[in-house]
């Protein structure tokens, strides 16, 4: 059965029974990560990790601070728990650690590490355009302003924060050898011992403000997409007798199983990103030229609501009753008192308008659909983008728009959103639209898109305080929507898309 078939609730339900009853799971054969989602729905879902981190993902983010982390210089004399869990290698961290950078606090639980084998040091999970390195390190951190726990984190869409870093085989790195010298003693699954505190700082690169963000998930079942995603720019490196420590000691099988399973090659392969952006912290160095600047959501919004209010407008004159989904009869006979109101409504809000207003369409009444009260739950949207596809062709007048429409709006967002101005549309996206408008209209949207965009810098600290947050706190960096989120409902985002066909 699809992913898409389970309410929320049976997903929950059925992921928790295979907790329970402890599943199992493996990165090979008949339990590999192909079959995960037979016990693990999330698995097959959306918003899973790792993924290739491509060029063309990123965007660059001059709002994202440098990682901050606190109490991560612990003292010998603080023990240290380090453990083979027959999935990894997992040092348990105190609760006084912390990453302070973030919207929440999220403070520290384990971290641990996904490896290749012996005669293959490429094990990263994360791959950067392609190139997969020999290992690579979890900080795993859960959202403490929020949830008391690891466990109550662990499937709320804002619950976890993982601190990625990338191996590569070279120097010998002391840090590692502070934990690589016990693994001796945990050779097998469940085994478990004490160890000294040491830096756990040193264990990250030295530069903390260059790094890649996204949305995702755990990389292992149950793989609840609840992991807001730093990976850094820079890979540590190890030596290759560390790297051949880590990957050559390990069982996956218990002491008394009678075949001993090497614990190797523990990575999850590249998930897709689909409507997802990478946003990074920074624009300089190795092939970053041409890299997109992450638009602010004020900016997005405003540009939306510019095309919007002319292009809605005027389909509304011709009559968007008509292209709206069969039953939606509030619509249609709501609809002209509705637009009467938008457009008194509107007319008030138009002086207050920070993009030049000259930049409407002609003929255009000013009003915007997502604002208009109606129950947008009702319409079918899908239906809705084929209708004004449709109409729209049939009066040939708006053809460039249409297929700018097609081929930049809908696939990276959903209609819902662009009617309603929630998108973070990228400004590729945004862009492309402008093409498809008259050039003496473009060229002035064009001139006020790049001063908005040189104000943006300014604008984004105030904004934080009067837009509305992603569940990570943060101004949402991806192109799907995320509803608001409450702690009984974990991840409202996965619901079915109700407003499809
Ligand atoms: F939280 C985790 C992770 F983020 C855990 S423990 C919770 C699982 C029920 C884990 F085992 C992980 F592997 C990861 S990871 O996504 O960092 N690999
Ligand atoms: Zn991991």
């Amino acid at each position: 059965m699809h992913f898409w078939s389970f309410t929320p609730i049976a997903l929950l339900e059925l992921t928790f029974l295979a907790v329970l009853h402890g599943a199992k799971w493996t990165y090979n054969g008949p339990e590999g990560e192909h079959h995960w989602s037979k016990h693990y729905p999330y698995c097959g879902g959306a918003f899973q990790s790792p993924i290739d981190i491509q060029s063309k993902l990123l965007r660059f983010d001059p709002t994202l601070l440098p990682i901050e982390v606190q109490n991560y210089n612990l003292s010998p004399n603080e023990q240290l728990t380090l453990g083979n869990n027959g999935h990894s290698v997992q040092i348990s961290l105190p609760s006084k650690m912390y990453i302070s950078s973030l919207p929440h606090r999220y403070t520290a639980a384990q971290l641990h590490f996904h490896w290749g084998s012996y005669g293959r040091a490429a094990g990263s999970e994360h791959t950067v355009n392609s190139r997969q390195y020999a290992a690579e390190m979890h900080v795993v951190h859960f959202n403490s302003d929020k949830y008391h726990n690891m466990s109550m984190a662990v499937d709320k869409s804002d619950g976890l924060a993982v601190l990625g870093v990338l191996i590569e085989v070279g120097e010998f790195n002391q840090a590692f050898e502070q934990f690589l010298r016990f693994i001796n003693g945990i050779k097998y699954k469940d085994q478990r011992i004490q160890m000294p505190g040491f830096n756990i700082r040193a264990l990250l690169p030295a530069r903390l403000d260059e790094y890649y963000r996204y949305d995702g998930s755990l990389t292992t079942p149950p793989c609840y997409p609840s992991v807001l995603w730093t990976v850094f720019r820079n890979h540590v490196t190890i030596s290759r007798q560390q790297f051949q420590a880590l990957a050559t000691t390990l069982y996956s099988s218990h002491a008394q199983d009678s075949a001993a399973v090497p614990l190797k090659g523990n990575y999850r392969k590249p998930q897709l990103a689909d409507s997802r952006v990478v946003l990074v912290s920074f624009k300089e160095g190795r092939g970053l030229r041409g890299i997109h600047t992450v638009t602010s959501p004020l900016t997005r919004r405003q540009i939306v609501k510019q095309l919007l209010v002319g292009d809605l407008a005027d389909l509304a004159d011709e009559g968007l009753y008509r292209l709206l989904p069969s039953g939606s009869e509030k619509l249609r006979v709501g609809m002209k008192e509705d637009l009467k109101d938008l457009q008194s409504e509107n007319r008030a809000k138009s002086k207050q308008q920070t993009l030049n207003p000259s930049l409407r369409k002609k003929g255009q009444t000013n009003r915007s659909v997502g604002k208009s009260g109606l129950a947008e739950d009702e319409l079918s949207y899908v239906s809705l983008e084929h209708r004004v596809f449709h109409q729209l062709k049939l009066s040939h007048r708006e053809h460039q728009l249409v297929q700018a429409l097609r081929d930049a709006v809908f696939p990276e967002l959903n209609l819902k959103s662009y009617l309603d101005c929630k998108s973070d549309l990228a400004l590729p996206a945004i862009r492309h639209i402008l093409r498809g408008r008259p050039t003496d209209e473009a060229l002035e949207l064009d001139r006020s898109l790049t001063k908005a965009l040189m104000n943006q810098g300014n604008m984004s600290t105030a904004l934080k305080h009067i837009l509305p947050m992603t569940h990570h706190g943060s101004l949402s960096p991806a192109t799907v929507p995320r509803e608001p989120q409450s702690q009984s409902y974990p991840h409202p985002w996965l619901l079915p898309m109700e407003w499809e066909d």
